[in-house]
């Protein structure tokens, strides 16, 4: 996982995540339904408590951001976070065929809950599954000691269960159901 992001847009773009997909109160924000922000708004709440962050910086942050964790409007005057939202958003993504088999990265400590219970969103909307094993391992790193596991989208989707593909190609579903998970050898 690289960023291309010299280290004060890193810490700019962490803070970025926390505001639009937790905290907006943080700096007198509120999120639209669906997740949005002004942009001039953010950038001068930002400002206002201590955190300034120019329009280029802003724009820099999210063309190069590692993830694509964030999405601009197409007139470019609002922003959200692409997935991984705690507050109660709609991101009004439509329902999508996933790939046959989607991956989701946890560690070791989490393998007895998750055979016994299945993938829960925990504290975010959603379950984040990737379409790339080596990125599942990546996520379950960030935990421990990484272990993933394989979803078969393909029965679930057939089940009738609903995917979404957010902007930046990260898959969401509500749960996973042990049966259609598998633990991958490690
Ligand atoms: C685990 C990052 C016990 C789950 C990544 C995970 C991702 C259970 C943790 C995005 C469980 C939640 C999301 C159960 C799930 N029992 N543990 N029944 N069900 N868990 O961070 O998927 O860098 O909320 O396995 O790239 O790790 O933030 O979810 O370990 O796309 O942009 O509970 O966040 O993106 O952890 O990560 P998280 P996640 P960003």
């Amino acid at each position: 996982m690289s960023d291309s992001l010299a280290p004060r847009l890193i810490a700019a773009s962490k803070f970025l995540s926390r505001v639009l997909r937790h905290e907006p109160g943080l700096i007198g924000l509120s999120l639209s339904p669906q997740g949005w922000v002004c942009v001039d708004e953010l950038l001068r709440q930002s400002a206002a408590h201590g955190r300034p962050i120019s329009r280029d910086e802003l724009d820099q942050i999210v063309a190069q951001n590692d993830k694509q964790r964030f999405s601009l409007s197409a007139d470019g005057r609002q922003i959200r976070a692409a997935q991984g939202h705690s507050v109660a958003v709609e991101l009004g993504l439509a329902a999508a065929t996933p790939p046959p088999r989607l991956y989701h990265g946890t560690a070791t400590r989490f393998v007895d809950s998750i055979l016994a219970q299945g993938l829960r969103p925990q504290a975010r909307r959603q379950v984040h599954l990737s379409s790339e094993l080596e990125t599942a391992l990546a996520v379950g790193r960030r935990h421990g000691k990484p272990v993933v596991f394989a979803v078969d989208a393909r029965r679930m989707h057939a089940a009738g269960l609903a995917f979404y593909r957010a902007d930046n190609g990260v898959w969401l579903t509500d749960t996973v159901a042990p049966e259609f998970l598998q633990l991958l050898a490690g």
